[in-house]
C-alpha cells in the first residue's frame, strides 16, 4: 500500500478489536496506586494516558513503536539524492508513528510528494493573518496564530458541523485536516522567519519536488539551490544543514504522551477540537521554558559563559560558573527531565551530527563549550544533589547547532521544534478518533479531602 491513509486503514480493525477485548475484560484490572505525591507534584509517575506509538524508558529513551533512535537511523529511509548516507526524513518517522510499521523507499516517497503537494499553497488568510503580525512578536504567538487561524478550513469541524458523520469515520477527516496542517509547517515557519529578520519578504523559494526539511531549510534560506541568498553558503554546507533539519525533526516527534505539548495537543482534541485548534494549543505548551523554549536558554547560556571563561578547556572555571547559577538557584538549561534518568540519546544523536564534521565545528567555540559541559554539568548537579536526573537532554545540543549555521533568533528554535513535534501529537490524535477515545476529564481533589486521605 503505497498511501499513508489506505496503510492506516489496513491495520485499524485489528487495533480496534485489541482494544475493545482489553476494554471489555481487563477494565478493572489495577495498574498503579495513585498517591498524594503524584497529586500535589504534577502527577509524577502516575501511568493514567493511553499513547499509541512512544514510549519513554526512564533508562534508556524514547521508543517509536518499540524502536530506539539508533535502529530509526538504521532502518528508516532518508532523500535519495543521499544516497542512504544522510539522516532518515521525518516523513518516514511519520509513517511510523502513524502506522506502526517501517515504510519502504517507495511509500516514504509517496508520502514526501504528498505533503510537497499539499503544503504549497497557505489559505490566503493565515497568509495575510501572518504578514499583518507586529515583527517583534514571539515567534511562537505567530506560530500558534497561525495553526488556530487554520482551522477556518479544517474539514473535520466541518463535516462535524453538518452531522454528516458518524463517530467511527471521524478519524478520516482528523486525518485530512493533521496531513495539512503537517504540510503547512514549512511555509507557516519560513514566514515567522522572515518576519523576524527580513521584513516578512521570503527568504527562499518552496519547491514541490523536495522534502519537508529541505522546504524548511530553503525557507530560511539555507539552501543553495531554493534561497535568496541570504547567506553565503557552500553545496556542503547547504546539504548538512538540510540533514540537521531531518535530524532533529526526526527524532524531537515526540516523547510519549506526558509532556506538556502532547498532553496538551491530546487533552484538547479529546473535546473534539479539530486538529488546528488542538496543536495550536500544544504549540503554547511547547513555549514554557521548561519545555520547548529550553534550547534558547541553552543558547544564551552558552553564549553567556564563553564570555566568562578563558577557555573551554579550563574545567575549574567552568564548575565555577555553573556553581554561581547553582547557588543564584536558577536552573541549568538543558539538563535534567522530568521521566528520564539517564543520558537522553536524542542529545547523542545530536552531538554525533557535530563529531562527524570535526572541520565545521571543532573551531566553534560554543559547540565545544556544550560538549565540554555534558562532561562536568552532570558531576557538578550530583554534587548539588537536587535533580533527579543529572544528564544532558536534547535542548543541550539542539540550538547551539542551529545557532552555528547562523540561524541567531534565539526565540525561534522553538518553532522548528514545533514542526517536528507535530508529528507525534497529531499521529495519536488520528489514533484517538481511530479508538473512539472520550473525553478527558481526570478527578481533581481538594486540600480538605487530601486531608482526610491522610488522616490529618
Ligand atoms: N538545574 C538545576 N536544578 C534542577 C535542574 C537543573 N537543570 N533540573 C532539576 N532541578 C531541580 C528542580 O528545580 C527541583 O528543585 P526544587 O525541588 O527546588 O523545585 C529538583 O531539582 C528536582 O527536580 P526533578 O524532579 O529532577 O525535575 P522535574 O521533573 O521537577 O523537572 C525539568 C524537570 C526538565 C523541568 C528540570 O530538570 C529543569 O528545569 N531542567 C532545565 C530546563 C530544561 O532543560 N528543560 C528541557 C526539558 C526537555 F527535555 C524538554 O521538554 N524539551
Amino acid at each position: 500500500l503505497l498511501n499513508l491513509k489506505a496503510a492506516i486503514a489496513d491495520v485499524i480493525p485489528k487495533r480496534r478489536e485489541e482494544l475493545l477485548h482489553i476494554k471489555k475484560n481487563f477494565s478493572d484490572v489495577k495498574v498503579g496506586d495513585i498517591t498524594i505525591g503524584s497529586v500535589i507534584n504534577g502527577m509524577r509517575g502516575n501511568q493514567s494516558m493511553y499513547w499509541e506509538s512512544t514510549t519513554l524508558d526512564p533508562n534508556e529513551g524514547i521508543r517509536f513503536h518499540g524502536k530506539t533512535i539508533a535502529e530509526c537511523q538504521k532502518l528508516l529511509p532518508g532523500a535519495p539524492e543521499d544516497n542512504g548516507k544522510g539522516e532518515f526524513l521525518p516523513e518516514s518517522m511519520l509513517w511510523l508513528l502513524m502506522t506502526g510499521e517501517v515504510p519502504s523507499e517507495e511509500q516514504v516517497r509517496k508520502l514526501t510528494q504528498e505533503l510537497a503537494e499539499r503544503g504549497a499553497k497557505l489559505p490566503p488568510h493565515t497568509e495575510k493573518l501572518l504578514t499583518s503580525l507586529p515583527r517583534d512578536m514571539h515567534p511562537m504567538t505567530q506560530l500558534a496564530i497561525a495553526l488556530a487561524s487554520m482551522n477556518k478550513g479544517s474539514i473535520f469541524a466541518e463535516k462535524y458541523q453538518e452531522g454528516s458523520i458518524g463517530k467511527m469515520d471521524y478519524w478520516e477527516y482528523v486525518y485530512e485536516d493533521v496531513l495539512n496542517l503537517i504540510a503547512a509547517l514549512p511555509k507557516i515557519t519560513g514566514k515567522i522567519y522572515s518576519n523576524i529578520v527580513n521584513d516578512g519578504e521570503p527568504l527562499g523559494h518552496y519547491n514541490v519536488e523536495k522534502d519537508w526539511s529541505y522546504n524548511i531549510a530553503s525557507l530560511l534560506g539555507m539552501t543553495v539551490s531554493d534561497s535568496v541568498n541570504m547567506h553565503s553558503l557552500t553545496q556542503e554546507r547547504s546539504n548538512d544543514f538540510v540533514n540537521l533539519v531531518r535530524l532533529y525533526c526526526g527524532i524531537h516527534v515526540d516523547h510519549e504522551g506526558g509532556n506538556v505539548s502532547a498532553h496538551t495537543t491530546h487533552l484538547v482534541g479529546s473535546a473534539l477540537s479539530d486538529p488546528y485548534l488542538s496543536y495550536s494549543s500544544g504549540i503554547m505548551g511547547l513555549a514554557g521554558p521548561l519545555h520547548g523554549l529550553a534550547a534558547q536558554e541553552v543558547v544564551r547560556f552558552l553564549v553567556e559563559m564563553e564570555k566568562d571563561v578563558d577557555s573551554v578547556e579550563n574545567v575549574k572555571q567552568v564548575e565555577e560558573y555553573l556553581w554561581k547559577v547553582l547557588n543564584s538557584s536558577r536552573v541549568i538549561p538543558g539538563y535534567g527531565h522530568a521521566v528520564l534518568r539517564k543520558p537522553d540519546p536524542r542529545f547523542d544523536a545530536m552531538l554525533n551530527f557535530a563529531e562527524k564534521r570535526p572541520k565545521e565545528f571543532k573551531s566553534d567555540a560554543k559547540v565545544q563549550l556544550m560538549k565540554q559541559l555534558s562532561q562536568i554539568a552532570p558531576k557538578v548537579l550530583k554534587e548539588h544533589g537536587k535533580t533527579k536526573n543529572p544528564y544532558p537532554n536534547v535542548d543541550s545540543a539542539s540550538g547551539i547547532l542551529f545557532y552555528h549555521y547562523g540561524i541567531d533568533q534565539l526565540l525561534f528554535f522553538t518553532v522548528i521544534f514545533g514542526c517536528s513535534r507535530a508529528m507525534g501529537p497529531l499521529s495519536q490524535l488520528v489514533w484517538d478518533r481511530i479508538l473512539g477515545l472520550p473525553i478527558e476529564r481526570p478527578k481533581s481533589i481538594d486540600l480538605n479531602t487530601i486531608k482526610k486521605i491522610c488522616k490529618i
